[in-house]
């Protein structure tokens, strides 16, 4: 981005639970650093930054001796409060976005309104209970904390599928996909591409 400030957030958040140091840039090339001490999780962050033109550095210390549970939905927390700071105003954003994404044997649907109104449908099925050391049920529970933390509107419907590992990867890549196209610049919108004024 040349003529253009790039759009980024840094966000610290500590509790008793977890300690997320995230770093995410809108406007980035791909570059990820990440450490949540999830191997699965890391590799899916590694994949959102990477198609969606992010660069994403993530370190996170978190209470895995419990369970994955908490550093999943911490970082869902966080993401999506970097995404909306480093959106601001909205100012000529085109606020939609969506795919239909394909990895192998799995086809992803994905889209997002950056209205500023959380909600998520989140609609898939999972045969195993992990991916490694990932939960398959904190897939809907970080989509949630993102949708809620960011203020999007996200659908994310598993279209066919068989392997989880393919149906988790093709969520992710395909939000990512989704969420860049939403942040995208638009020069015929001058304000915000709201009747409302706001979004
Ligand atoms: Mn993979």
């Amino acid at each position: 981005m040349s003529n253009m400030q790039a759009r980024q957030a840094t966000i610290h958040r500590k509790t008793s639970e977890t300690d997320i140091e995230l770093f995410l840039c809108l406007d980035g090339e791909g570059n990820a650093q990440v450490d949540t001490g999830i191997g699965f999780f890391d590799h899916m962050l590694k994949s959102f930054a990477k198609h969606g033109m992010f660069d994403l550095n993530l370190k996170v210390t978190g209470d895995l001796i419990v369970d994955c549970h908490h550093t999943i939905e911490d970082v869902g927390i966080v993401l999506g409060e970097a995404v909306k700071k480093a959106l601001g105003d909205k100012k000529s954003i085109r606020r939609y976005g969506d795919i239909i994404l394909p990895m192998d044997e799995a086809l992803i649907l994905c889209a997002i309104d950056l209205s500023g109104r959380p909600y998520l449908v989140f609609e898939s099925q999972f045969t195993s209970d992990m991916v490694g050391y990932f939960d398959t049920q904190m897939v809907k529970e970080f989509f949630y904390a993102i949708s809620y933390s960011a203020g999007m509107n996200l659908h994310i419907r598993k279209i066919t599928g068989e392997n989880d590992h393919h149906i988790i990867e093709g969520m992710f890549k395909a939000f990512a996909k989704a969420l860049d196209e939403a942040c995208m610049k638009d020069a015929r919108i001058k304000s915000v591409l709201s009747t409302k004024g706001s979004l």
